[in-house]
């Protein structure tokens, strides 16, 4: 199914509802970073959204060093930020929300 970038309006108005994501305008993208109490715990929580971005077919880039993970979402078939991309960040904030 082809996706679409999300126009200033629709991103403006998706952002709204991310308060804990900044918006990256040379990528088109939002970005978060979070610090957990240790790896261990980083890296569950990055399993459990791998398993996520798995069953979305969506997945995100980013990086883990010992306790913290920095994300950055933006979708590659849109060329920009999409509803997918705004799907996966609420699916990651109700995982950290608990
Ligand atoms: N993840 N962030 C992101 N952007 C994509 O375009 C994307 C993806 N995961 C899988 C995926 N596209 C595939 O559906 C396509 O490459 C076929």
């Amino acid at each position: 199914m082809m996706v679409e970038a999300l126009s200033e309006a629709e991103r403006a108005d998706a952002l709204d509802g991310l308060s804990d994501w900044d918006y990256d305008e040379s990528r088109d993208a939002i970005t978060r970073s979070i610090a957990f109490t240790d790896f261990a715990e980083a890296f569950g929580f990055m399993t459990q959204i791998a398993l996520i971005a798995e069953k979305m077919d969506h997945h995100p880039e980013w990086t883990n060093v010992w306790n913290r993970v920095e994300i950055l979402l933006t979708t590659h078939d849109a060329g920009g930020l999409s509803a997918r991309d705004i799907e996966l960040a609420e699916a990651i904030d109700s995982i950290l929300d608990g």
